[in-house]
């Protein structure tokens, strides 16, 4: 099988956003390491006997066939996209991604994510708290009983790359509901996974403030159109792209869209954000997708498809006007 690696030079890398004192302790570590000439060589696990490249193992469930016969869930027809904007391919999807927890080479994440998902995924939770009537674990049992539907969704990294993806999965309006947060609450937020000694990224990459978190404000988190993801392409989600969910909120800027969540937690003040606390003058709170707000080092005009390779206008709210309602104009 030969090795696809997707890496054009259109791409910008969210990391050339570290701050220079992080870059600096980086090179603490390494040097004190005697890493310094080796870095390279530990590099991607390309060519590792232990990573398989037949694509139906590059698609597979991290949960194995468990939850199998929730998929394929009914296509939501108020989702779909028109011909301007053809579904990706589920191969080129699933070999560029932004998961930081494996590393930040897109064209390596699925490789690192197969062999971490291989050696079996943690006993899974979701642990909810803050303002709630009473904080509550949901098992994946739980979490995979809520009715499930497929919607194809844009989606736009603010690297500017974009793509069009099937998502399965339910609003996250059901699942809010479902923890019962107090009228003071807010905003809600949300923690990914932590395992320190198992993610190579986490190991890797220490002055990042892991685990990962994001925040949405409560009305934008019960707009219609914020959807908890299990499955893409009809199964469950491997690995790379966030097993056993993640969040799909295609208006915003994709780092929005928190994957591996293990917790939830209601809030009356607004929470921080992993991007937002390390560069808050190039990743707002709000990120909401909008081609007349550049991105600091480069124009938010225009995206490229992954799969067509074409270069098309970026559209206010990603396209999704019905958003719009929520907001007065001043949020960054
Ligand atoms: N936990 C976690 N969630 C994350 C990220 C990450 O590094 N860690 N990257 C974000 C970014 S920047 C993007 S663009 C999307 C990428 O999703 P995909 O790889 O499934 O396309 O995941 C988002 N969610
Ligand atoms: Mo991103």
């Amino acid at each position: 099988m030969p090795h696809i690696r997707l890496r054009p030079d259109w791409e910008i890398p969210e990391r050339l956003a570290t701050p220079e004192s992080v870059y600096l302790s980086r090179r603490q570590v390494v040097a004190s390491l005697g890493l310094a000439a080796a870095g390279l060589a530990l590099g991607t696990g390309t060519g590792c006997a232990a990573v398989d490249d037949d694509p139906r193992a590059i698609t597979r469930p991290a949960l194995g066939d468990r939850f199998a016969d929730r998929f394929p869930a009914a296509r939501n027809a108020a989702y779909q996209l028109g011909e301007d904007h053809p579904l990706t391919h589920e191969i080129i999807a699933a070999k560029h991604n932004n998961f930081y927890e494996f590393t930040t080479d897109k064209g390596a994440v699925w490789e690192k994510a197969q062999v971490y998902e291989k050696a079996g995924l943690p006993p899974w939770k979701i642990e909810v708290g803050g303002l709630v009537e009473k904080p509550l674990t949901l098992d994946l049992d739980a979490l995979f009983r809520f009715p499930l539907e497929e919607r194809v969704y844009r989606f736009r990294c603010v690297e500017r790359w974009a793509m069009q993806v099937p998502w399965t999965g339910f609003p996250l309006a059901t699942l809010i509901d479902h923890c019962k947060p107090l009228g003071k609450a807010r905003f809600v937020r949300f923690v990914s996974l932590l395992d320190k000694d198992r993610l190579p990224g986490q190991m890797d990459y220490p002055w990042y403030p892991w685990p990962y978190f994001e925040a949405l404000r409560l009305d934008e988190a019960r707009h219609p159109v914020a959807f908890v993801v299990l499955g893409v392409y009809g199964h469950a989600l491997p690995m790379q792209h966030g097993a056993p969910w993640r969040l799909a909120i295609p208006w915003k800027y994709g780092y929005k869209g928190p994957k591996s969540v293990v917790r939830m937690e209601f809030t009356a003040e607004r929470p921080p954000t992993f991007w937002n606390q390390l560069q808050p003058d190039e990743y707002g709170f709000f990120s909401n997708i909008d081609p007349a707000k550049p991105h600091k080092r480069w124009t938010q005009e225009t995206e490229t498809d992954i799969g067509t390779g074409e270069m098309r206008k970026t559209l206010l709210y990603n396209g999704y006007d019905q958003v719009a309602e929520l907001y007065d104009g001043s949020e960054v």
